[in-house]
């Protein structure tokens, strides 16, 4: 078994590619998450992310060694990246969580994991590894837990002393037998701060989060009209939310990467709603070329808008929501009447507007938010 002067040298070899964070452990999950997996399974939590609900990849979360042939390690690793600042946002502009400012870390770490293992080959001699992040069946937060890396926050996040949640996890699975870590204890104590603190009431329990209800689920993974209930408490965010992060006591006096890999970009740092909305297929293209923001497409960011400068209160906004009532992508089109509804439901020409796309619009989403509009005048 490798002990603690090969684990320093991994530790060493994983911050030189970024990840600030290492631990070790077996590949097991225990019964607690385990049966916390099923049973957010069955309460259908993850709503249209299918890929959560296949009962071939909750058996394979909750058994970490069927993803690899004579695994006996996993490698947990975390890579921090800059904590928000969008607290002086003004209503006309939108907020983009902070993890999705820079480039897309699924490709970025990806590389760096890759690059860690052909490292890992010439340490430890050539043996069998996988990467992962975010997107296989894996239950990251568990395995953080188990090897001591992060605890579970009862915003469902994993937490560490240093960087607070800020960071993304990722894995490497190997056949390398390194001895484990102890696992993390919890710091939570009796603070339940995040819960109340969601907008929409996503954290339905301590430590469970319903994504139907999240803001990040909607803005980022939900494809279709947003129910009507969840826009006003959205206020501004576009794409992703930090809430439960932010009022989190651990990531008050966190520690900045020293180099951020996911650096953010200066034009993801509160856009102008109207510039957003103005876009159209290429320049959403060339403005989130490797951003994971090009994940909501034109249409999910342009629909996440709508809802954003409905909430905004500007009546400055209405010819520009007039003008997307023709848009070809009727998730445009049905929120832009909503968030006319919002903001100009007593103005003649906005109704005459509103009944010329009544006349000809074909989509019954569509039709149903035009209702709506009319059931108010
Ligand atoms: C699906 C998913 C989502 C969904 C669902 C989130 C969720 N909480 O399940 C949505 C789209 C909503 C989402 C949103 C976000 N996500 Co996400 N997401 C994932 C993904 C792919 C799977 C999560 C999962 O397995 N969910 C299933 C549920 C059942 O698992 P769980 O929430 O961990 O639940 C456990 C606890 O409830 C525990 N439990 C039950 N009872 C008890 C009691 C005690 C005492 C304890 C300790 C535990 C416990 O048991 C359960 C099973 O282990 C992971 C990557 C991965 N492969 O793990 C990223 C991941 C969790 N997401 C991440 C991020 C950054 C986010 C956002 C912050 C993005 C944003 N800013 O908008 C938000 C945060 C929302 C939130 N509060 O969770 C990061 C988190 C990094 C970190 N430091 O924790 C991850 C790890 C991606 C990555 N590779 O870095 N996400
Ligand atoms: S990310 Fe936002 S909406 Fe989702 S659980 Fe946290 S505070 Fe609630
Ligand atoms: S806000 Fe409080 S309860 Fe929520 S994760 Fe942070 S410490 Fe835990």
């Amino acid at each position: 078994m490798f002990n603690t002067n090969t684990k320093k040298n991994i530790l060493s070899l994983a911050q030189q590619h970024g990840f600030a964070l290492c631990a070790f452990t077996q590949p097991q999950v225990d019964a607690l998450n385990q049966a916390a997996l099923d049973r957010w399974v069955d309460a259908r939590m993850y709503g249209d992310m299918d890929y959560m609900g296949e009962e071939v990849r909750t058996h394979r979360r909750k058994n970490p060694a069927t993803m690899l042939d004579d695994i006996q390690t996993v490698i947990s690793l975390g890579m921090p990246y800059s904590p928000p600042n969008h607290e002086n946002a003004r209503p006309q502009q939108g907020i983009i969580a902070s993890y999705a400012r820079g480039d897309d870390y699924h490709e970025l770490m990806k590389k760096k994991l890759k690059a860690l293992a052909r490292d890992l080959d010439v340490l430890l001699g050539q043996h069998g590894q996988r990467v992962y992040v975010d997107t296989a069946p894996v239950l990251e937060h568990a395995l953080a837990a188990k090897g001591g890396l992060a605890w579970q926050g009862k915003h469902s996040l994993s937490i560490n002393r240093k960087y607070g949640s800020w960071f993304f996890l990722a894995e490497l699975f190997t056949t390398a037998n390194i001895e484990p870590d102890s696992e993390a204890t919890l710091h939570c104590g009796t603070c339940t701060d995040c819960i109340p603190a969601c907008p929409t009431g996503a954290i339905v329990s301590p430590y469970i989060v319903d994504a139907r209800l999240c803001i990040s689920y909607l803005t980022i993974e939900f494809k279709g009209f947003i129910p009507e209930n969840l826009r006003k408490p959205m206020g501004n965010r576009i794409f992703g939310c930090d809430d439960c992060q932010t009022i989190c006591p651990w990531n008050g006096k966190v520690e900045i990467p020293e180099v951020d890999f996911l650096k953010p970009r200066e034009d993801t740092f509160l856009p102008e709603l109207a510039k957003l909305l103005a876009l159209d297929d290429e320049g959403f293209r060339q403005m989130f070329r490797k951003s994971a923001i090009k994940r909501s497409k034109r249409a999910g960011l342009l629909r996440n808008v709508c809802i954003a400068m409905g909430n905004s209160g500007d009546t400055d906004f209405v010819p520009q929501l007039l003008d997307v009532l023709n848009d070809d992508e009727p998730l445009i089109r049905g929120h832009a009447v909503w968030a006319l509804k919002q903001l100009a439901n007593n103005d003649d020409k906005v109704r005459q507007h509103i009944q010329v796309l009544k006349d000809n619009e074909q989509n019954t989403d569509v039709l149903a938010e035009i209702a709506s509009f009319e059931r108010i005048i």
